[in-house]
């Protein structure tokens, strides 16, 4: 046992070119920017207003940073092991097969931890508090802990890149492959602690957002007026609740017996390894849905807006959203019908998830009457909408067919399997937070984002999507299997050439996406938006200013109606002026920024990186050093700061300016259009 426990150099990764060099270029990057950010002079800025801000909307856009930067790594990844396939027919192709395990383990897991599941926290942090009408989430400071430790798991995951090595038992570690035995590297121990650490960073997420949603909503706004996006938040932050301890439990579990020899996944020793399938699925069929429902929510909002129609059906969407929520924790077997459990137990998950359709269905059926009979702009956002609906009906039919257990146990474990998963998840979570990016980006930034090149990024990334993924459906049903190294079956491999090409273009609508990026924020001065509203939106996000005070909200606004500001705004137009007289402008307090979430993450990668190696004084170190974190922030003297009346009035007052004058606008607008179009 040496100082290091069993960090030596052998840990890099000297012999592998390919893995040494993508490392240190990150590495080089990521020194870059700190550098440039430093010689600048913009170090404190983006310590005070970012890193230790407990501003919902400045953690929320963090949290979109991270998932799109970690959408690009996932990204490399799927073009290297597309790359392989098309190559290694036959032949070798340029991966070792303990590197492609390693590529499919590292993409799904980035995938699904650090580009999804941030993205939809990220969107539901900036966006809910403005939905809600309040000033911001219940736990602010929490609400930083819980970013700044996400951000701690994925940096861990992508040290395993140079120290050391990842996980290669895919993106979930069944045993007995995962134990100590059969992978005695430190792979799943990368993989492990950085799921343990970033999912407490979820699991508080879950119960901010949960007490924000049932505690602090504006005067008036009871559950039936709260919009769609409020309400699949709420059930997918439940689900987090709920279901996030089941998988921190799992992982300690198998933690256990790769550390100190506990046997509770080890058929040999007392345990049982399929206990750890039954167990991770009920973490991880939810999961999906933690996932789904704000993208559903998401459509919702955007259906309605771009349709200038309310949401068809909104109380059946609240019990359609409900209902997925409950039955989603009834159908984790369906991930291993072929673990002879027997007919019986087999036909009633099949029958459970075949239920789940039923509310799906009620909710497509929902957008498509949204927007039957609604004037429909077809703005990027409502594309993405539109493209979900076609795509996800496929994919939401193929999972159908996999749920009929004689099916499943023909194509279980095909690449069938894989191209139904990211047909649903790419096509609904995927497209449902970029929908959610363009629509609110406006709403965080203060300018609109470039339509030209959004659009170009839909089509790209629909087409790409096809052409990557329908050809997994017929090698699927050719027999190939999933996680193939190489193959000697030679019908599969022209399809597996052309799925390389979906990726190609998949890359491109990435690219797009960049470009309207730099694009927009070069000419952001033409596109900026002083009214805060931007499409005509019908919630209380677009009642404030674009990018929203650090208040969000002068005073709160007082909800009379299902969709607040539509109807504030139908008043507004009626009385030809804003309907409510300036208010008496009061003091805000606010929470004050704080550093203890990034310093709790700084500890936490210290703590992880030291269990990994097994450095245990560090680990103990790492420990003692969050607890005294703890102390020092529980024993703070000012907590918030005060913003003065003066500058509350000056921020509402030109917001209200630019509001009435828009609202002038749009009413010539509409007069000069009812004359000109004669009615129906
Ligand atoms: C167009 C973009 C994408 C492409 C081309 C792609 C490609 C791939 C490929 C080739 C595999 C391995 C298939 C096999 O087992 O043979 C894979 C696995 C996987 N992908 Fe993707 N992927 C993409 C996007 C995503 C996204 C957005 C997610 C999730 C948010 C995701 C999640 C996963 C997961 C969970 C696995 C399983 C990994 C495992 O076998 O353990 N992928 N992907
Ligand atoms: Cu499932």
């Amino acid at each position: 046992m040496t100082l290091l426990g069993k960090l030596t150099l052998q840990a890099l990764p000297l012999q592998e070119p390919l893995a040494l060099y993508s490392g240190f270029g990150v590495f080089a990057i990521v020194l870059a920017i700190l550098a440039w950010v430093i010689i600048k002079g913009y170090g404190p800025y983006v310590w005070r207003e970012w890193i230790t801000s407990v501003d919902h909307k400045r953690i929320g856009v963090m949290y979109c940073i991270l998932a799109f930067v970690m959408l690009l790594r996932g990204m490399a990844d799927a073009i290297m092991m597309r790359a392989q396939q098309a190559m290694a027919y036959n032949a070798p192709g340029y991966l070792p097969p303990s590197h492609f395990d390693q590529v499919f383990s590292a993409h799904g897991t980035i995938m699904i931890f650090f580009v999804a599941m941030p993205f939809v926290i990220g969107l539901m942090n900036v966006i809910v508090p403005l939905q809600l009408g309040v000033r911001d989430v219940a736990f602010p400071t929490l609400n930083s802990v819980s970013f700044w430790l996400t951000a701690a798991g994925v940096l861990l995951v992508n040290l395993s890149l140079v120290v050391g090595e990842f996980d290669k038992t895919g993106w979930l570690p069944y045993p007995p492959l995962s134990e100590l035995r059969y992978s005695p590297g430190v792979g799943v121990d990368y993989y492990c602690w950085s799921l343990q650490i970033s999912g407490i960073g979820t699991l508080m997420t879950g119960i901010n957002f949960v007490t924000t949603i049932l505690k602090l909503r504006a005067p008036g706004m009871h559950y039936t007026r709260m919009p769609m996006f409020c309400w699949t938040a709420l059930a997918s932050n439940l689900l987090i609740v709920a279901a996030f301890p089941v998988l921190t439990a799992t992982l300690a579990m198998l933690l256990l017996d790769r550390y100190v020899g506990f046997h509770f996944f080890t058929d040999t020793g007392g345990g049982n390894s399929m206990m750890f399938m039954n167990l991770i699925w009920a973490w991880g069929h939810p999961e999906v849905y933690i996932l789904a429902l704000p993208a559903f929510g998401i459509y919702s909002e955007v259906v309605s807006t771009f349709s200038n129609k309310p949401l068809f059906g909104y109380r059946s969407m609240i019990y359609a959203t409900m209902a997925i929520c409950i039955i989603s924790f009834t159908v984790w077997l369906h991930h291993f019908f072929t673990m002879g459990a027997g007919a019986d137990v087999n036909a009633i998950f099949g029958i459970a998830s075949m239920i789940i359709a039923v509310p799906t269905g009620v909710k497509i059926f929902n957008w498509l009457f949204t927007m039957y009979g609604g004037h429909v702009r077809f703005t990027s956002p409502m594309l993405w909408s539109i493209g979900f609906i076609v795509t996800f009906a496929i994919g939401g039919m193929t999972g159908v067919l996999l749920a009929v257990p004689p099916a499943d146990f023909q194509l279980h474990n095909s690449v069938f399997l894989v191209a139904h998963f990211h047909n649903v998840i790419i096509g609904a979570v995927i497209f449902g937070v970029f929908a959610g990016y363009v629509y609110w980006f406006p709403k965080a930034f203060g300018f609109t984002l470039d339509e030209t090149l959004g659009k170009w990024a839909f089509w790209l990334w629909l087409i790409g999507f096809w052409v990557a993924w329908g050809p997994g459906y017929v090698v699927g049903l050719e027999g190939m299997t999933r996680r193939l190294q190489h193959y000697d079956v030679a019908e599969w491999r022209p399809w597996l050439i052309v799925a390389e090409w979906g990726v190609v273009i998949v890359l491109l609508g990435i690219a797009a996406q960049i470009a309207q990026i730099v694009v927009s924020v070069r000419t952001r001065e033409q596109r900026r938006d002083v009214t805060g509203d931007p499409w005509d939106g019908r919630n209380l996000e677009w009642s404030t200013a674009s990018p929203p005070p650090p208040f969000n909200f002068a005073v709160l606004p007082d909800v009379t109606d299902q969709e607040p500001y539509w109807d504030m705004k139908e008043r507004a137009r009626e009385m030809g002026h804003l309907t409510r007289p300036e208010p008496e402008y009061q003091p805000i307090h606010m929470p004050r920024n704080s550093a203890t979430g990034f310093v709790t993450a700084f500890l936490a990668v210290v703590t992880g990186f030291a269990l990994i190696w097994h450095i245990w004084w560090l680990v103990v170190l790492g420990l003692i050093g969050a607890y005294a974190t703890f102390v020092v922030f529980a024993w703070r003297d000012h907590d918030e700061d005060l913003i003065p009346v003066e500058e509350v009035a000056r921020l509402d007052r030109a917001n209200r300016a630019a509001r009435s004058a828009a609202l002038q606008h749009r009413q010539l607008r509409r007069e000069a259009e009812t004359q000109r179009e004669p009615r129906e």
